[in-house]
């Protein structure tokens, strides 16, 4: 199915959502949305490396709108990826396949910290301001807003350390461990281009920002608080009056209290947190986002249709509830399952409240 551009001149609906008014329906997006599902992708990603595809707006562009076009999704995201920020501090990323990002030069030492250099991210990270600017065009007769995006510290440092994937980030754990101030100048160094880059996207146009934290929820509790959270603390607090910022970590059903305590305006839980309890206790200033388990997209549509069943009361009653996965959706996943989960939000049942004011 083709969505075209709508004539309505409201609000939309995320952005409601975001400000936690009541809506008719829940917003939808999905992270991941746009990528390795989508046949059109693919047929792209047949022609030219991932990083090819990111570095030219015009590609960019139209694999952000993908997704928007095919299902009619009520936000889209940037085609880009958390890794471009390490090309502001002089290394370099790229993707190969079934092996994933490999980075380099990586990091093995505190004197290859003190080497690092930040450079001008508006000029290394130009091409993203530009495929904003050209989303943002596109988008305009669509009317869906454009979300940008930044891994949070801890995660981006954890690929330089490791130099790609890991699953238990030893090598991250035991720099920590034998060089901590080491890790917290590596870490501040992120933090400042961080800030850099998500003022770019912000001067570009950007409606929301999703902070991806992905692998902090690994850490355990001392090494959370002392190594991850005070810098996502400062980015939520200098951004906080300036965009509303997602806070998505995985695995972070331990840590939400303390993501909840930063007080951001939007809290990405991922598929372990208790959605059901999350909604009732998470203060209704804070819009929530989630929390479908990936695998349940690749599962018959009945199992489907269970689990959203599941979600009606929340979306019933719950405003600033903003309908997504808890993580990243997967390269197999059918798109038929994907349009089926948006065509049964379009047709779900309008909140119980009042959604005048
Ligand atoms: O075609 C390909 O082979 C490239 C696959 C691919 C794609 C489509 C990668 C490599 N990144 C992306 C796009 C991407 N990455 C987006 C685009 C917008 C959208 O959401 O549709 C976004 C937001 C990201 C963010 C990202 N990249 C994260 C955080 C979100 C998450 O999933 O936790 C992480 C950890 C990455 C690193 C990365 N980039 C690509 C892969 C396969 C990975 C994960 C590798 C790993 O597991 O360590």
């Amino acid at each position: 199915m083709t969505h075209t551009s709508s004539v309505s001149l409201k609000t939309p609906l995320l952005l409601e959502a975001i400000h936690c008014k009541p809506t008719p329906r829940p917003p939808i997006w999905m992270m991941r949305q746009a990528g390795r599902y989508l046949p059109e992708y693919q047929k792209l990603r047949q022609h030219h490396e991932f990083q090819h595809l990111i570095k030219h707006p015009d590609l960019a562009c139209e694999i952000t709108l993908q997704p928007i076009q095919r299902f009619g999704m009520d936000a889209a995201i940037l085609f880009s990826d958390i890794l471009v920020i390490i090309e502001a501090l002089g290394l370099s990323f790229r993707f190969e396949e079934k092996v994933g990002p490999i980075i380099e030069p990586c990091l093995h030492t505190r004197q290859d910290i003190d080497k690092l250099k930040l450079l001008p991210v508006d000029q290394v990270l130009d091409y993203v301001k530009n495929a904003i600017l050209l989303s943002l065009d596109t988008l305009k007769s669509y009317q869906t807003p454009l979300i940008g995006f930044a891994g949070a510290p801890f995660t981006i440092a954890s690929y330089m350390i490791e130099g790609g994937s890991s699953k238990t980030l030893e090598k991250t754990k035991r720099f920590m461990a034998t060089y901590p101030k080491a890790m917290h100048r590596l870490l501040q160094l992120i933090s400042t281009a961080t800030l850099d880059y998500l003022n770019l996207q912000v001067k570009a146009g950007v409606s929301m920002i999703q902070l991806f934290d992905t692998w902090a929820g690994l850490l355990s509790w001392e090494d959370f608080n002392t190594f991850a959270l005070p810098y996502i603390q400062q980015l939520v607090g200098q951004y906080r009056d300036k965009i509303p910022i997602a806070l998505f970590c995985k695995y972070s059903h331990a840590y939400l209290p303390l993501l909840q305590a930063l007080n951001p305006r939007i809290l990405s839980l991922d598929w372990q947190s208790n959605l059901e309890q999350m909604a009732s206790s998470i203060p209704t200033h804070i819009a929530i986002q989630g929390n479908l388990d990936p695998i349940d997209l690749l599962c018959p549509i009945q199992h489907i249709k269970a689990r959203l069943t599941k979600l009606l009361p929340i979306i019933q009653h719950r405003p600033g509830y903003i309908l997504n996965l808890g993580h990243g959706i997967l390269p197999s996943t059918p798109v038929d399952h994907v349009q089926y989960v948006v065509d049964w939000v379009h047709s779900t049942p309008s909140m119980k409240i009042s959604c005048q004011d």
